[in-house]
């Protein structure tokens, strides 16, 4: 493990970037927000933002931490020399930047490679979302905690799973929105409500601060989880993949208070035996 004080660097560090290229978004949005590329599908789209934001990340990171790696979802990447690579999402919530909904953050994490982890084989040690629109900056470091604008956060304990509000998200492909819509139909009659904001990385740090009791999707990028999953782990909730031996990854991410999150695990293995009262502290 880094040392704390290399630690609360890495940690200042993608804070401080994580808020300068929410500000260039931001104000980018303010002046109209146009399509400049599509991805997967159509509807997989990249906006000059994307693209203004990743640049100025990279030439930050490069200045303060020439010999660290990059992986950004727009394409920047560079081998690491320190054992440190910065994984990053420019915007995380796209689609509601390009139509002007709030819920849309520059996701910023300094990681290390850790097979047993997540999916990617690699986690976040430092980390930061920042949620521009609500002036919102989350961060966490590995056993330092996470905090909301400087404030310590928390996840919210584990109630029954029938009184759970549970996010979750949509892929941009006809075929994954449509087994996504299967698995949503076995959990939407078994929790309070579902929520669907449009970003991984703002959902992840919501659960990190009491705003939601669950979240699961199936389909989000090393770039959409790396910074926020350490901001919700760090405020207490653990995260899950399909089955004890799948770590959180692409084939599904599940995350919540641990009760809550098994028993999340348990109905989107199909178990229809999953009591609604699962979830409570025993
Ligand atoms: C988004 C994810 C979100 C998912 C969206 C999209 P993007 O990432 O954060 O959870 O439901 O479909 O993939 O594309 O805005 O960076």
């Amino acid at each position: 493990m880094l040392p704390p004080e290399t630690l609360s660097s890495l940690r200042q560090i993608a804070a401080e970037i994580a808020c300068e290229a929410g500000t260039l978004i931001h104000d980018m949005r303010m002046a109209g927000a146009e399509v400049d590329a599509t991805k997967s599908s159509v509807t997989d789209i990249v906006t000059p933002a994307d693209h203004r934001a990743e640049e100025l990340i990279v030439e930050r990171l490069r200045a303060l931490r020439p010999d660290d790696g990059i992986f950004a979802e727009e394409g920047h990447s560079a081998e690491t020399q320190t054992g440190i690579t910065w994984v990053i999402d420019p915007i995380d919530g796209t689609v509601n930047y390009l139509y002007n909904l709030p819920s849309f953050c520059v996701s910023i994490a300094a990681t290390i490679e850790d097979p047993r982890s997540y999916a990617d084989g690699r986690r976040a040690v430092a980390a930061a979302v920042y949620a521009p629109r609500s002036d919102e900056l989350f961060e966490a470091a590995c056993e330092q905690g996470a905090t909301r604008n400087g404030q310590p956060i928390h996840a919210l304990p584990p109630k029954p799973l029938s009184q759970s509000l549970i996010a979750t998200g949509f892929g941009y492909t006809r075929e994954r929105r449509l087994e996504q819509h299967e698995l949503l139909g076995r959990i939407i009659g078994k929790v309070r409500d579902i929520r669907r904001l449009g970003s991984a990385a703002y959902d992840l740090c919501l659960l990190a601060s009491g705003r939601i009791d669950g979240y699961f999707e199936k389909g989000i990028q090393p770039w959409d989880w790396a910074a926020a999953a350490l901001i919700a782990t760090e405020a207490g909730a653990v995260t899950l993949g399909l089955d004890e031996h799948s770590p959180a990854g692409e084939k599904m991410f599940i995350a919540g208070a641990p009760q809550t999150a098994l028993a999340l695990q348990r109905l989107i293995r199909g178990d229809d035996n999953v009591p609604l009262s699962l979830g409570s502290a025993r």
